[in-house]
C-alpha cells in the first residue's frame, strides 16, 4: 500500500467542489488516513514548493496556496500516487482530459484545484510537512475485502 498527499486548493473550497472531489477518491476505493482543513502559512508554502523556487510562476503559486483555506489529506491505496495523479489529469484544466478532476471542474492556467504528490519521496516529504505521525489513522474498513482481492498474502 502506498500513501500520497492530496491538497484541495483554495479554488476547490471557494467553489464548493471539495465534497465532490473527495467523493471521487472514496468511490475509487482510496482510504482517507488523515484529513484537515487549514490555512497554509507562507513559511509552509515556501517549504512545500522549494523545488519551484526559481520558476517564473513561483510567487503566484505561493500566493495562491496561501490565499484561502485548503483541505489536506493523506490517501492510501495500491499505486496511490500514479492512480491519484491520473484521476487529477494534466496540470491545468484547459488541457486536462474530460473525466479527470481538473478536466471536469477547471479552465484556469493557474488555479488548478488540487495537488498530489508525484513520487514516493515527494509523498514522504509532503506528508511530513503537513501531518504529525500520530495524525495518520489507518483503520480496518468493513468493505476492504471487496475493494482488494485478499485471498493471497498481500492485497491484489
Ligand atoms: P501538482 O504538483 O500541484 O500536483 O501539479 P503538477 O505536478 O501537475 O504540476 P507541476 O509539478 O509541473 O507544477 C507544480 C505547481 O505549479 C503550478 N504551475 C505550474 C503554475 O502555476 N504555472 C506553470 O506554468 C506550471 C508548469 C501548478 C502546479
Amino acid at each position: 500500500m502506498e500513501k500520497t498527499l492530496i491538497i484541495l486548493k483554495p479554488d476547490a473550497l471557494q467553489r464548493g467542489l471539495a465534497g465532490r472531489i473527495i467523493t471521487r477518491f472514496e468511490e475509487k476505493g482510496f482510504q482517507v488516513v488523515a484529513m484537515k482543513q487549514m490555512l497554509v502559512s507562507r513559511e509552509l508554502a515556501e517549504k512545500h514548493y522549494a523545488v519551484h523556487r526559481e520558476k517564473p510562476f513561483y510567487p503566484r503559486l505561493v500566493s495562491y496556496i496561501t490565499s484561502s483555506p485548503v483541505i489536506v489529506m493523506v490517501l492510501q491505496a495500491i499505486n496511490a500516487i500514479a492512480v491519484s495523479r491520473k484521476m487529477m489529469g494534466a496540470t491545468f484544466g484547459s488541457k486536462a482530459e474530460p473525466g479527470t478532476i481538473r478536466g471536469d471542474f477547471g479552465l484556469s492556467n493557474s488555479f488548478n484545484l488540487i495537488h498530489g504528490s508525484d513520487s514516493p519521496e515527494a509523498a514522504a516529504f509532503e506528508i511530513g510537512l503537513y501531518f504529525k505521525p500520530d495524525e495518520l489513522l489507518r483503520f480496518e474498513r468493513a468493505g476492504e475485502r471487496w475493494i482488494y482481492d485478499m485471498s493471497g498474502s498481500t492485497p491484489e
